[in-house]
């Protein structure tokens, strides 16, 4: 294959997953409950009723899936740590036997010559802290600080960077502003506690992680935001919510601010929960590399109602995935672009830590997932050639997985999964990573 993608030496490769989409296991080896095994067993709340509590038996099937990995020849592998397995009720006493399966998989991937890259929050909170009031309580926040020391102290001689967070927007609205996510609280702009509640949980476990020499990352879902015309009133509603979506979840991180929240109806001091000093513990850690997790732009108008200040309108004459996510790779140059516009040296260098689509599971073979892909890199490229420093690239996602609400059905997979057997067989796609890789290596080296 030629080397299209014209990116830098040392540019990494990896792929990305999340404990709680592939590993099942959920009632093994001293594992705790997680609001995911909560949420997902409340009836009509997922699709078909699914649950992880099996998923892609990674728990068990770790080393077929690291042989994947180095079949594909990668730099880096980006998964999440379970906090429920490392302390069942998400403080107190260690569950050693949860921390070895993460030492077995970080000892395995390094022996394939694959680093690690874990997350050590993709969503699936102690339910124990969540009846404590989970990321509505700020004492949440130094739970979670705990928690990365004692997972640090155990990994972080192997283990160089780590990734707190991952997506706290999508978490704080899905799970707490509209109840589609766990832990299902619908509580529309009240919410945003939880996102000043993670950010500090963040900053608090950014120092801990630096003071033991390990570089920090935080993986953000970000999105170019588009106004539906040139009125005014569309480009407030926008404005109000590249505010909620992106800024809210970055400018205290690089900034040590906060935006203006006053459009979205929220008090500055987000109800109460921003104390003094807060910010400051947020931002001075500072980020090694922001992860940027992108998958489509949003297209916003000025509201039909008075509920929200905006209303998320379609991208017309786009392709769209599966799932009926619009299909606009562009956009992923844009949204690096506009980062350093918006951030200017205060700006890391950047990692895409997610990018990705689903397919239908009948299509062969795989064309629209290498498609996908190969534009996304295509805008990447461009990016890089306009002078944005972005270190490496993890496709969301090596294997077909447990994706949340929408239970098993959609499938972002490079392997395709049998969830009745678990056979695991490598899609077209995975083929096509795997030359891409190598003809990039055997252009720049390693
Ligand atoms: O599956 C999710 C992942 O957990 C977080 N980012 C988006 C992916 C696709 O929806």
């Amino acid at each position: 294959m030629p080397d299209r993608f014209d990116l830098p030496a040392g540019f990494r490769w990896g792929v990305a997953t999340a404990a709680y989409q592939i590993e099942g296991a959920a009632e093994e080896d001293g594992r705790g409950p997680s609001v995911w095994d909560t949420f997902s067993a409340r009836p009509g709340a997922v699709r078909d009723g699914h649950t992880g509590a099996v998923a892609c038996d990674h728990y068990h099937r770790y080393p077929e899936d690291i042989a994947l990995m180095k079949g594909l020849g990668l730099d880096g592998y980006r998964f999440s740590i379970a906090w429920p397995r490392v302390l069942p009720t998400g403080t107190g006493e260690v569950n050693d036997a949860g921390l070895a399966f993460y030492d077995r998989l970080v000892d395995d991937l390094l022996a394939a010559g694959i680093t690690p890259l874990p997350t050590l929050f993709h969503w699936d909170l102690p339910q124990a802290l969540e009846d404590a009031g989970g990321w509505l309580n700020r004492d949440t926040a130094y739970r979670f600080a705990e928690y990365a020391a004692v997972v640090a102290d155990r990994l972080g001689d192997r283990v160089p960077a780590w990734i707190t967070l991952n997506e706290p927007f999508v978490h704080t609205v899905f799970g707490y502003a509209l109840g589609t996510h766990a832990p299902g609280r619908a509580l529309m702009f009240e919410a945003l506690p939880v996102a000043h509640h993670q950010l500090l949980a963040h900053g608090l476990a950014a120092s801990l992680l630096h003071e033991r020499g390990l570089e920090v990352m935080l993986s953000n879902n970000l999105t170019p935001v588009w106004p539906a015309s040139d009125s005014a009133e569309d480009a407030a509603a926008a404005e109000a919510y590249d505010t909620l979506h992106n800024r809210l979840f970055t400018d205290p991180v690089l900034l040590g601010t906060y935006p203006d929240l006053s459009a979205l109806g929220v008090p500055d001091d987000i109800y109460g929960a921003i104390r003094p000093g807060d910010t400051e513990l947020i931002h001075t850690p500072g980020l090694d590399s922001l992860g940027v997790n992108y998958y489509n732009p949003t297209r916003i108008a000025a509201p039909t109602d008075a509920g929200l200040p905006f209303d998320l309108v379609d991208i017309p004459d786009v392709p769209h995935t599966a799932f009926g996510w619009p299909v606009v790779p562009d956009g992923l140059r844009q949204l690096l672009t506009g980062l350093k516009e918006s951030y200017g040296a205060a700006l890391p260098p950047l990692t895409i830590t997610e990018n990705g689509c689903s397919v239908e599971e009948s299509t062969t073979p795989d064309q629209p997932r290498i498609d996908f892909l190969a534009a996304h890199l295509d805008a990447l490229a461009q990016a890089v050639a306009e002078g944005i420093d972005v270190r490496g690239y993890y496709t969301w996602s090596l294997i077909d997985n447990y994706e949340w609400s929408e239970g098993f059905s959609q499938r972002f997979g490079l392997v395709h999964v049998d969830f009745e057997t678990q056979k695991r067989t490598p899609r077209a796609s995975y083929a096509w990573y795997r030359e891409l890789i190598a003809a990039h290596r055997a252009r720049r080296g390693r």
